[in-house]
C-alpha cells in the first residue's frame, strides 16, 4: 500500500516538475521541525532577492498565519491547509502542492518556494516535484537530531543553521555534530535521498556519493 501510495505521488510529482519546467521556474521545498525558522529565513530571502520574481507555496496544517506573514515582501503566495480536505497531514504530498498551484502565476516566476508543513520526519519522504531541498535546522533543537531525524538531514541539499544568536544560553556543543558527521554515513547519501521513490526498504542500502560536481547539489539535483 505504501509504495502504490509513494508511486501515485511520484507520478504527481513528476508532473509538477514538468510544469514547472515549461514555466521556467526553479522549486526549492524548504523543510525543518516546527518552529525553527523557516517563514523568518523566508522573509529574509524575500528582502535580499531583488528583482527575482518569487512565489510561495505556503503549507500548513491549520491558520493563515504564515501566508499573512509574508505579505509585503513581494512574493505571490498560495495557501495550503491540510486541513481543508487532506485529512490534516502532517506534510505536504505532490497533489497538495499541485492543487495550490493554480493560485499561483507560475509562467512568470523565476522561483518557488514550497514552505512544508513543521515536521522533521514525513516531508523528506514526499517528493513534491522540487528541484532542491533546504531544510532549516535551529540551534534550540539540539545537537543530536541529525542522529535521531536522519531522512530529513539525508535528503536535504542545503542545511541553514538557524537560531545562532541564541547560542550563549544554549548548552549546546557544537563539536558533537562535527562528531557524527565523521561518525555517521552523512556522505552515504545517493540511495537515501529519495525514499519516496523507491520506498523505504531500500533506505538500507546505502552507497557512497561522489563529490559535489559544478551545479549539483550534495542530494544530486542539478540546479541552475
Ligand atoms: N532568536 C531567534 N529567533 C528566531 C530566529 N529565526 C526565527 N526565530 C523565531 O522563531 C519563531 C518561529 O519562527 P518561524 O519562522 O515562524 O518558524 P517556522 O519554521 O516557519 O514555523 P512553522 O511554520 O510553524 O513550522 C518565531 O518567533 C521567530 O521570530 C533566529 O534566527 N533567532
Ligand atoms: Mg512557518
Amino acid at each position: 500500500v505504501l509504495e502504490r501510495i509513494l508511486s501515485e505521488n511520484d507520478r504527481v510529482a513528476s508532473a509538477n516538475r514538468d510544469a514547472f519546467g515549461r514555466a521556467g521556474v526553479r522549486a526549492v521545498n524548504l523543510m525543518s521541525a516546527p518552529g525553527a525558522g523557516k517563514t523568518a529565513l523566508l522573509r529574509r530571502t524575500l528582502e535580499a532577492l531583488g528583482d527575482v520574481r518569487v512565489g510561495v507555496l505556503e503549507g500548513d496544517i491549520e491558520t493563515s498565519l504564515d501566508a499573512e506573514a509574508l505579505e509585503g515582501f513581494g512574493a505571490a503566495v498560495s495557501l495550503v491547509n491540510t486541513s481543508a480536505g487532506f485529512g490534516g497531514e502532517c506534510h505536504l504530498d505532490a497533489v497538495m502542492v499541485r492543487s495550490g498551484l493554480g493560485r499561483l502565476p507560475l509562467a512568470e516566476l523565476d522561483l518557488l518556494v514550497v514552505e512544508n508543513v513543521g515536521n522533521l520526519v514525513c516531508p523528506a519522504e514526499f517528493d513534491v516535484g522540487e528541484h532542491a531541498r533546504a531544510m532549516v535546522c535551529s540551534v534550540t533543537e539540539g545537537e543530536d537530531k541529525p542522529l535521531k531525524y536522519p531522512v530529513m538531514y539525508r535528503a536535504a541539499d542545503v542545511v541553514v543553521v538557524n537560531k545562532v544568536d541564541l547560542l550563549p544560553h544554549l548548552d549546546l556543543d557544537r563539536a558533537v555534530p562535527g562528531q557524527h558527521r565523521r561518525r555517521e554515513p552523512w556522505r552515504h547519501r545517493a540511495r537515501a535521498q529519495r525514499p519516496h521513490r523507491r520506498g523505504r526498504r531500500r533506505l538500507g542500502g546505502l552507497a557512497p556519493v561522489a563529490p559535489a560536481a559544478d551545479g549539483v547539489t550534495p542530494a544530486g539535483r542539478r540546479v541552475a
